[in-house]
């Protein structure tokens, strides 16, 4: 409506494609074409200027989902989770289903995908998602119109073991150490992957699916070899830092969006910036404000009661929201979940009430819950979603029909 009427008043027009001029951030030498990297859309969208990315060149679906993502502040929540097309509790191998849509009708808004044994040429990550199959369904969610994000549990460049493997690594993989180079050659892995991630659009023209990039995540614990206690805050720092020159300036990806992700259970409320700020690569590296927070929402070491939980589930929310608002930045769950659902109403009660209740915690942009386990082949009970027939699969339908919560069949368009 807006554009139609202008269309009709050259100096409206005039004075809007001067402002647009004036605002582009784009006085920075081209980017460094990658040798090999097809990079395309070396221009910011000319249309989108309320937020910069870390990436100034980032390409216009991408820098377009970011805000889009920050213009549903306060008005929806996007719902993720976790290799959703890849396997549920009770199937494996159909190439399109998902727990979620089994119960909703609906796909997840967002879908997680995960790295981790890419980066030793493993065919299948360490959950056993083939990679290639991987790709075909970021594709396919993309073209729906759904939001991807990847993590990526490496394995120890240093030792070979696993992320949970607490051998000191982070100091001989930065820029300096004796291993800087298989960090290198790892974060390659990533960058061939991307390459598998290009789509032509109806126009012809090609672009990279954009991601919310999740590295190095829960840094605050100690269970991954990047976390406390296994890697100086400094190192830590470093590590962050380079991996987004490298993958941006050096190899020329710019369809990625870095999300940052402490966890909860290792923050005090009562300080909760000074904590969440532990090891914080800075404003000019980090495009999402997140949280992994299943601490305040039943998970089994915390002996709060309810109410006491849910308080602290708005409180590290508010606090997000508030770091996220001062830098122009979004925020978000980045992941939370209540591991095989036991609490009754946990959709309604635990996540949505306590969201809504007030306004700052409803600003957070989505939240994305971890796996549905395939029971059979990991002999284990391990899964965040609701299956059919599941005990809380009658309220998640009801979280599901709330206004604010958004799946994939109620997305806006989110690249445009
Ligand atoms: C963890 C668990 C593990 C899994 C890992 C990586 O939280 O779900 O079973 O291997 O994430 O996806």
């Amino acid at each position: 409506m807006l554009l139609t009427r202008l269309n009709f008043r050259p100096v409206a027009v005039l004075l809007m494609m001067s402002s647009l001029l004036l605002g582009c951030d784009n006085q920075a030498p081209a980017p460094k074409a990658a040798p090999g990297a097809t990079v395309t859309a070396a221009e910011p969208a000319a249309t989108h200027h309320a937020h910069k990315l870390t990436d100034k060149f980032a390409s216009a679906e991408t820098l377009a989902l970011y805000n889009n993502l920050a213009g549903l502040r306060g008005k929806h929540m996007l719902f993720g989770h976790e290799d959703s097309l890849a396997y549920g509790v009770n199937w494996e191998g159909d190439l399109d289903r998902s727990d979620v849509r089994d119960v909703t009708g609906s796909n997840p808004a967002l879908y997680g995908w995960e790295l981790g044994g890419l980066e030793l040429g493993h065919e299948k990550n360490l959950d056993g998602v083939n990679f290639k199959q991987m790709q075909e369904w970021i594709k396919a969610g993309y073209s729906r119109g759904g939001v991807i994000t990847i993590s990526w549990h490496m394995y120890s460049p240093v030792s070979g073991g696993n992320s949970w493997d607490k051998t000191p690594t982070v100091h001989d993989i930065i820029p300096g150490g004796s291993k800087h180079d298989t960090l290198k050659a790892y974060l390659d892995t990533f960058v061939a992957f991307n390459e598998g991630l290009a789509v032509t659009d109806a126009a012809g023209k090609k672009h990279y699916i954009p991601i919310i990039f999740r590295p190095w995540h829960e840094h605050n614990g100690d269970w991954f070899w990047w976390g406390k206690g296994n890697a100086s805050e400094q190192d830590y720092i470093a590590l962050w830092q380079f991996t987004v020159k490298y993958l941006r300036d050096e190899k020329g990806l710019h369809n990625l969006i870095y999300a940052y992700s402490p966890d909860r259970s290792r923050i005090d409320l009562a300080k909760f910036e000074s904590d969440y700020f532990f090891a914080y690569p800075g404003d000019e590296y980090v495009d999402v404000i997140g949280l992994d927070n299943y601490w305040d929402v039943g998970h089994g070491s915390n002996t709060a009661s309810a109410d006491e939980q849910k308080a602290g589930l708005v409180a590290s929310l508010k606090g997000i929201v508030k770091i996220a608002q001062v830098r122009n930045k979004i925020a978000a769950l980045t992941e939370t979940g209540n591991n095989r659902l036991t609490i009754p109403n946990f959709w309604t009660e635990r996540i949505l009430n306590p969201i809504l209740a007030g306004e700052e915690a409803q600003q957070i942009t989505y939240m994305m819950v971890w796996r549905n386990a395939n029971s059979e082949r990991e002999k284990s009970e391990q899964f965040f979603a609701p299956y059919t027939g599941q005990a809380t699969a009658e309220d998640f339908k009801t979280f599901f029909a709330h206004p604010y919560v958004l799946f994939e069949s109620e997305l806006p368009k989110m690249y445009q």
